[in-house]
Parts: structure tokens; sequence; C-alpha cells
């Protein structure tokens, strides 16, 4: 069994160490969430929704609630709990892929409605589980799978910018944020922030982070930064884009 160590008190003990690749950003995020948990001491509350692909490794992730719902279907099956039971608060979380591509539908829907609920999309510009194939946010010219000479934007399209989406449907009480694993500060203040929101239930939360795989993108540590911190952060800006007062953090 693992040690506990630094790691937070709302994480699963005996699923640890996690399923993750070494250097995937899944866990940063992870860890961050848990450590948001237990601050605001909402483990009892707290329902996790876990997509199809990378995410789904986090079923046992959390010692909370956990459902396991298939491709983009996560949103739906916590705004269903929400409003079966307002004292939840189910936290949906997914890939690009889940969130962009098959489930957009549900997320453009939750936007709308503004429904209290909170999602995380991990953004890491391909479809990671199922072996590096594009994804809606598949940056111009990056080789995957799918798409071996660079994506073509004239063929498929610009990446997908979702909170960008988000906050130009969303309604008063949203909270609509990017941020990344690598500036785990602002992080983490996007994630209390956003799960604040929920507790006060002002509206729909919704995170996008930019995450690593080096597994797919077949880097080293320094190339898997350098992606994030050079090529990602050119296209996906960070920062605040809704929130229920209106003052954003740049
Ligand atoms: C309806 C359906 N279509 C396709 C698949 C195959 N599939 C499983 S995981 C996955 C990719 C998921 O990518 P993403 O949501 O970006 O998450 P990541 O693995 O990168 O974290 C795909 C296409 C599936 N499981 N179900
Ligand atoms: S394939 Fe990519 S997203 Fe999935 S666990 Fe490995 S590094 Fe993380």
């Amino acid at each position: 069994m693992a040690e506990r160590l630094a790691m937070p008190k709302s994480w699963h003990l005996e699923s640890k160490p996690h399923k993750f690749c070494p250097g995937c950003g899944h866990g940063i995020v992870l860890k961050i969430l848990g450590e948001v948990i237990d601050e605001l001491e909402i483990q009892d509350r707290m329902v996790f929704g876990v997509d199809i692909g990378c995410s789904l490794l986090a079923w046992d992730f959390f010692d909370v609630d956990t459902v396991q719902t298939h491709h983009g279907r996560t949103n739906p099956v916590m705004v269903g709990l929400k409003r079966a039971n307002p004292e939840l608060l189910p936290i949906a979380y997914m890939g690009d892929g889940g969130g962009y591509a098959i489930g957009s539908q549900h997320l453009v829907n939750s936007a709308f409605r503004n429904e209290k609920i909170m999602a995380i999309v991990v953004n890491n510009c391909n479809y990671g589980m199922t072996g590096g194939q594009m994804s809606p946010t598949t940056l111009p010219g990056q080789k995957t799978e799918t798409s071996p000479y660079g994506r073509d934007p004239k063929e498929t399209g610009n990446p997908t910018l979702g909170p960008e989406m988000v906050a130009a449907i969303a309604s008063p009480g949203a909270y609509v944020a990017r941020a990344t694993v690598s500036n785990t500060k602002q992080l983490k203040r996007f994630m209390k922030k956003a799960v604040e929101n929920q507790i006060a239930g002002n509206g729909f939360s919704f995170l996008e982070v930019i995450s690593s795989c080096p597994t797919n993108w077949r880097t080293n540590a320094k190339q898997t930064w350098a992606f994030m911190e050079e090529d990602m952060a050119n296209y996906f800006k960070t920062g605040e884009l809704r929130t229920p007062d209106e003052n954003k953090e740049g």
C-alpha cells in the first residue's frame, strides 16, 4: 500500500500509485482537485464523473462516489444527479475528445442551460487512450496518428477553443477559465473558484486545463514542457473568461 505522504486526504490511497503514464498531466490536475476538495471540505457532497479516454483511469482515484460514463455523456449524467439531489456537487472530468468532439452537444447544452455542475476538460491535443489520433484541439501542423503530415486547418478546421465557446453562450453566474498544469498556482486558484461557484450555486463552472501526453507526443521531458509552454500556450491562452462578478484574472 502506498504511503500517504503529501497526498490529499480525499485521494483513495489503495489505488495509488495511479495508472497514468509517467509525465502525464492528469495526475497534476487530480492532485490540485484533491487539495481543493480537502480545503473546502466537500468530500461527502462531491460526485466525480469520469468520461471515456484516459480520464476514466481516475475511476478509483478519489475516496468519493464516482460514476464512469461513455464518450462525452458525463455532463448530462452529472446534470441528472444535481437535479435529483441539489445538495450534491457533481464534477464531470473528461478529455478534449470527450468534451469537444463526441460530447460537444452536451457541453453546449449544459452551458446554455447554466446547469449548476462543474466540468473539467483536460486538453492534451490528442485522443490519448486510443494511441494519439487527431482531436478537436490538435494544433495546426501537429503530427498525430491520423494527421501524419501535420493537421491542415484547410481540411480539418481550426482547433476548438472550448472556454471561449462556453464563455460566449454562458449566462450570468457562470465561471469559465483556462489553466495549465505548467502553472499550478494559477491552476489551483481557478480550480478553487470553479468549485466555490458550485458551492454557491451560481451557475455552470467550466475549466479547461492544458495538459501533457508525452506517450503519444513521443516527447522527452524537455520537449513535453516546451510543447505545452510554447506551442499550446500560444494558441490556448490561460485566464478567466467569465466570473460571477465579472472581475477577471487575465
Ligand atoms: C462512442 C465511442 N467512440 C469511440 C470510442 C473510442 N475511444 C475511447 S477513448 C477515445 C479517445 C479519448 O480521447 P480524449 O477524450 O481526448 O481523452 P484522453 O484519452 O486524451 O485523455 C476514443 C476515441 C469509444 N470508446 N466510444
Ligand atoms: S496516454 Fe497520454 S493522456 Fe493517457 S495516461 Fe498516457 S500520457 Fe496521460
